[in-house]
Formats: structure tokens, C-alpha cells, sequence
């Protein structure tokens, strides 16, 4: 039996014991990725925390990439007695995960972090709003099936903040919206209540907008490195530059990430329509069923448009997703017959193999 205490407060719970048990069985000991590298991860364990490798049979067993360990995995782990390297040995199977195409070049699906229940969409409110962006980021937090939960930050920053926070509702529809100034922990607190014990949030957002910042108001101390903001154009530093998971005492874990300059779609239409219920409310009364608010006849999105009811910028926005979406699935397809071809070509050789062996043409 594995002696767990010490990792509640990272969330574990009779879920993740019951799927440690065959390991448990094995020898392994269960612990939670609190930070992923490219080559090793930082494993939380009931015994402290451990730099872990990870077994070549897992790197080999996936081809893209998207069911290696990342932070918030909980995993099997292999410690030697000796003084040989940990080996995170199984990935427990995931509640959820933040999953992003790696756009421009090869639409690679890269996991960001797993087992989240809340996103935090961090924006600073000081500049505008980037709205177009919001949508994207709220589209992949519901895709992953995580609560979405705005976090509007530098309010004392800013000339208007209720003009800002106006405009941010209009596209972040049903969505709680906070307005926060990172710099004062009084402020803050609200996030709290979306990070309850044993719970797991991550803070997504462009580099600067004040994500660390957010952390470090809720522990009371400078734990994560913050950074300056260019004076040329308002953007972070890439301050933060591993993805790492902090422990909130009394409440849940939250991840802090790097500033992603782009986060790109790939999954279903599902987090797209529960980014856009106002096209998604809409859309029963268009002519055809399976209507793409393009130039179809009887569109009933595009007559909101034109009735001025729906800013022709968000369904410019939503075609943008989907199209993006589309392009995702069909190099994802791609791969998937890349790597049939290849074990194909395997299992001809070993066919022809056979047949030379047995004598037969
Ligand atoms: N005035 C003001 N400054 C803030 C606030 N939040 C963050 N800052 C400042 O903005 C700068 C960037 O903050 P960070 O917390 O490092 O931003 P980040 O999102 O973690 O950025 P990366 O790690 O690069 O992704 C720092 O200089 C912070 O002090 C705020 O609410 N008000
Ligand atoms: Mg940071
Ligand atoms: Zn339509």
C-alpha cells in the first residue's frame, strides 16, 4: 500500500487511488507532475519530490506526442533503490486535459496540462482587450471540458475598466468575469473560490499579463519570478518559462504557464460552440441544418449580422475557428495515415520475411 499522505493537497482523491492500485501492485509509488521539462519532469511523491525520466516503451508508444506526461498528470512511478533515475512508468488516465495545435508548421497536438477543472483566461484590461484572442482561449478551456473563468488583471491600470469589462462580456457569454489588480492581495480573491481543496485551475494568457503575478498575490510571497513589461510595445518578457504547478495552502493547485504567443485549435466543435451560444442559439433557425453561416440561403446568423445584432467581427472570429479546426483534423488524419503506411510497409517486409523462410514465392 502506497502511503499517500502529503499528496491531498495536490488533489489526490479515491479516483487516482483506485487507478495506482495495479501499479501500487507492481512496486511503483503514484505521484503528481508539478513540472514538465522537455527531457525529465518534477514528480510530487508521498516521500518528497523526485526528478523522473520518463521509460522509452511510453516515449515509443506515442507517435504524437499528446499522452506524454505533462504537468497535472498524476503517474506511476519506478524509484530505484540505488541511485538510479526515477521512471515515470504509466500516465494515469486523464480526466481532461488543455490540448492546443501546435499551428504553423506541423499541427503536432501537444497536451498542455492535464487533470484541470478550472481556466483561468488572464488578460491585463489596461490595454484593450483582446477580444479575438479571448474567444480562442475560451474555445480550447471548454473544448478540454475545464470551467472557463475570465481573469481581467491591472485594473489600476486602466482609464476605464468598466467600458473594458463591458466589452469583454459581449464575447465571453456566460462566462464569470473577474477584475483584479494583481499588485494588491485583497483583490484576488475571488479566484479562490474556483480553487477549492483538491481542485486544479491553470492561468493561461499572454506573456505580461500579469499570470505569476496572480500567484504570488495568492500565497502572500514573491514565489514566482515576475517580469517587466517592454517599454516599446506593452508585451512580457517570457517571464515564466516552464509550465509548473503551485499548491495553494487551504485551497486547491493552480499552473502557472508560459505566455503563449498563439494558441492554436484542434479537437471538436463542441468548445466552439460553447464559446459562441449566441451563433449557437441562432443557428436552429437558418434554412439548412447543417448551415455554415457562409453564403448559404435563409442564414439566420448572417441576418442577425445584418440586422446588426451580431458584430459581423465574431462570426468573422468563428469562421476563423472552425476553419482552423478543419485544417487540424485533416493533418491529424495525415499522420494517423503516415504511421499506417509505415506499419504497413513493416508488415510487408515481415510477410515477404515469412515466405522466403517457409519456402513458398
Ligand atoms: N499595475 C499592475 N501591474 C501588474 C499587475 N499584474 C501584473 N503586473 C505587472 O506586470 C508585469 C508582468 O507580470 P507577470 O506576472 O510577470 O506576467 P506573466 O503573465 O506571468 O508573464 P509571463 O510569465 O511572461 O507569461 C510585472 O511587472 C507585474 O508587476 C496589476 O494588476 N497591476
Ligand atoms: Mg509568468
Ligand atoms: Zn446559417
Amino acid at each position: 500500500m502506497n502511503d499517500t499522505h502529503g499528496l491531498s493537497e495536490l488533489g489526490w482523491s479515491p479516483h487516482w487511488q483506485g487507478l495506482i492500485a495495479l501499479h501500487a501492485a507492481a512496486g511503483r509509488i503514484a505521484g503528481r507532475v508539478i513540472r514538465g521539462d522537455r527531457t525529465s519532469s518534477l514528480v510530487a511523491t508521498a516521500n518528497g519530490i523526485v526528478r523522473a525520466g520518463t521509460t522509452a516503451r511510453l516515449l515509443k508508444a506515442d507517435e504524437s506526442h499528446a499522452a506524454l506526461p505533462v504537468v497535472g498528470d498524476w503517474v506511476a512511478l519506478s524509484v530505484p533503490d540505488g541511485d538510479g533515475a526515477a521512471l515515470i512508468e504509466a500516465v494515469l488516465a486523464r480526466r481532461n486535459a488543455i490540448v492546443r495545435s501546435d499551428a504553423g508548421r506541423t499541427a503536432e497536438v501537444q497536451a498542455l496540462a492535464a487533470n484541470v477543472d478550472t481556466v483561468f483566461v488572464v488578460h491585463p484590461i489596461a490595454d484593450e482587450p483582446n477580444l479575438r484572442r479571448l474567444e480562442r482561449e475560451l474555445s480550447v478551456a471548454w473544448s478540454s471540458g475545464a470551467t472557463p473563468v475570465v481573469v481581467l488583471t491591472k485594473s489600476d491600470l486602466s482609464a476605464d475598466a468598466e467600458a473594458a469589462r463591458e466589452a469583454v462580456a459581449s464575447v465571453a457569454i456566460g462566462v464569470e468575469i473577474l477584475t483584479v489588480n494583481g499588485l494588491d492581495g485583497a483583490s484576488v480573491g475571488g479566484l479562490l473560490e474556483h480553487v477549492a481543496a483538491g481542485r486544479t485551475a491553470i492561468l493561461l494568457g499572454p506573456s505580461g499579463a500579469g499570470k505569476s503575478t496572480l500567484i504570488n498575490a495568492l500565497l502572500g510571497e514573491q514565489r514566482q519570478a515576475t517580469g517587466g513589461i517592454r517599454e516599446a510595445d506593452g508585451r512580457g518578457r517570457h517571464t515564466t518559462v516552464a509550465r509548473e504547478l503551485v499548491a495553494i495552502p487551504g485551497h486547491g493547485v493552480i499552473i502557472d504557464t508560459p505566455g503563449l504567443r498563439a494558441i492554436g485549435l484542434t479537437g471538436d466543435e463542441d468548445g466552439i460552440a460553447l464559446a459562441f451560444p449566441d451563433i449557437e442559439a441562432l443557428a436552429p433557425s437558418c434554412r439548412f441544418r447543417d448551415c455554415r453561416h457562409g453564403d448559404e440561403p435563409d442564414c439566420a446568423v448572417r441576418a442577425a449580422v445584418e440586422a446588426g445584432e451580431l458584430d459581423p467581427e465574431r462570426l468573422a472570429s468563428w469562421h476563423k475557428l472552425q476553419r482552423e479546426l478543419q485544417v487540424a483534423a485533416v493533418k491529424t488524419d495525415a499522420r494517423a495515415r503516415a504511421e499506417e503506411h509505415r506499419k504497413g510497409r513493416i508488415m510487408g517486409r515481415v510477410i515477404k520475411d515469412y515466405h522466403k523462410k517457409s519456402g513458398r514465392p
